[in-house]
């Protein structure tokens, strides 16, 4: 299996979060993905490559150009070590600004591009370390720790060789992924989730939002509470899986986020690692083309072992 990794990552360090009116760190840090990184380098069978640079024309497929160049032309203002919470083009408090945030979510959408790529030439599975995340970005807004979103580019790009499924894994809904394809009918949105009337991003995620004209029926959200555990999660999740598999996509994009694990300090499905193991076999039973996006998940010290678990059983049960 092949992972893409680019150390601009790093450019994009916030210093806080803004809750409750107070200052809290920032849990969408950069050691998520050096962990991720170094634990997977141990890893036998996984080979690291670089992302490559891919037109931005890509991006404008998605988002607007007054978005990208507000994002472009603000940070550029921004002193080092500053974090500035923009007042445009925003969906939520959950997106700050610093001087390096347009260059590393740029490369996190190469990142994406590049698994899309290698998929669409044949490979059967590829892990795009992306961050910041991007499920929460739509056409016109940044939220959530997202700027741009990494998993719709990659599977935009897929849709011109084929039909996508997208599954996204995260606890949190991907507010920004639904909307950048609920006009669709070639790429399918399956998500599931913790309930959106008590959990970010409050605003979408409901079930009763199913895509619109020709889109209706291929979007496809499923609730689960918060803490719910293995047994009502895996039923749940089984229902989605069974909504991949029906559509029969040429490509699967899974937005993978971590952070339905039992001690991810910001959300949390209570899942431990053999429920993530679980969780990749099944996945990888899905008979297409698999790219995996990174999305959240918060625990640091899991991570690793998160990843690690994920991609071992995927790889295994992908090829045999
Ligand atoms: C991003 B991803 C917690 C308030 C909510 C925003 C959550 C964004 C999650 N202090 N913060 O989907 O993992
Ligand atoms: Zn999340």
């Amino acid at each position: 299996m092949i992972a893409i990794y680019d150390n601009s990552h790093l450019l994009h360090d916030p210093e806080y979060e803004i809750y409750d009116g107070a200052k809290i760190n920032y849990p969408e840090v950069p050691d998520r993905i050096e962990t991720i990184k170094n634990s997977l380098t141990q890893v036998d069978g996984v080979e690291f490559i670089s992302p490559k640079s891919f037109d931005d024309k890509l991006v404008f497929e998605l988002h607007s150009k007054q978005y990208v160049s507000y994002l472009k032309d603000t940070t550029k203002q921004i002193a080092p070590n500053r974090d500035l919470y923009p007042s445009n083009f925003i969906h939520d408090t959950y997106a700050p600004l610093t001087q390096g945030t347009f260059t590393a979510a740029r490369k996190a959408v190469d990142t994406a591009l590049r698994g899309a790529e290698l998929v669409a030439q044949g490979d059967s599975l590829v892990y795009s370390l992306c961050r910041p995340p991007g499920h929460h970005a739509g056409g016109n807004y940044m939220g959530g720790y997202c700027y741009f979103n990494n998993a719709a580019a990659a599977a935009n790009f897929l849709s011109k060789h084929g039909k996508v499924a997208i599954l996204d894994i995260d606890y949190h809904h991907g507010n920004g992924t639904q909307e950048l394809f609920y006009d669709r009918d070639d790429v399918l949105y399956v998500s599931v989730h913790a309930d959106p009337s008590l959990n970010y991003p409050y605003s979408h995620g409901f079930e009763h939002e199913r895509g619109r004209g020709k889109g209706l029926g291929y979007n496809q959200n499923f609730i689960v509470d918060k803490n719910c555990g293995t047994k009502p999660y895996m039923a749940t999740f089984h229902q989605a899986l069974s909504k991949i598999n029906e559509f029969n996509a040429d490509f699967l994009v899974v937005s993978l986020g971590f952070d339905g694990y039992r001690d991810d300090p910001i959300a949390g499905f209570n899942l431990s690692s053999e429920d993530y193991a679980s969780i990749a076999k099944y996945i990888a039973d899905v008979d297409s083309p698999t790219l995996l996006v990174q999305e959240g998940g918060y625990c640091v010290e899991a991570l690793g072992e998160l990843a690690r678990v994920f991609t071992k059983n995927m790889m295994q049960h992908k090829n045999s």
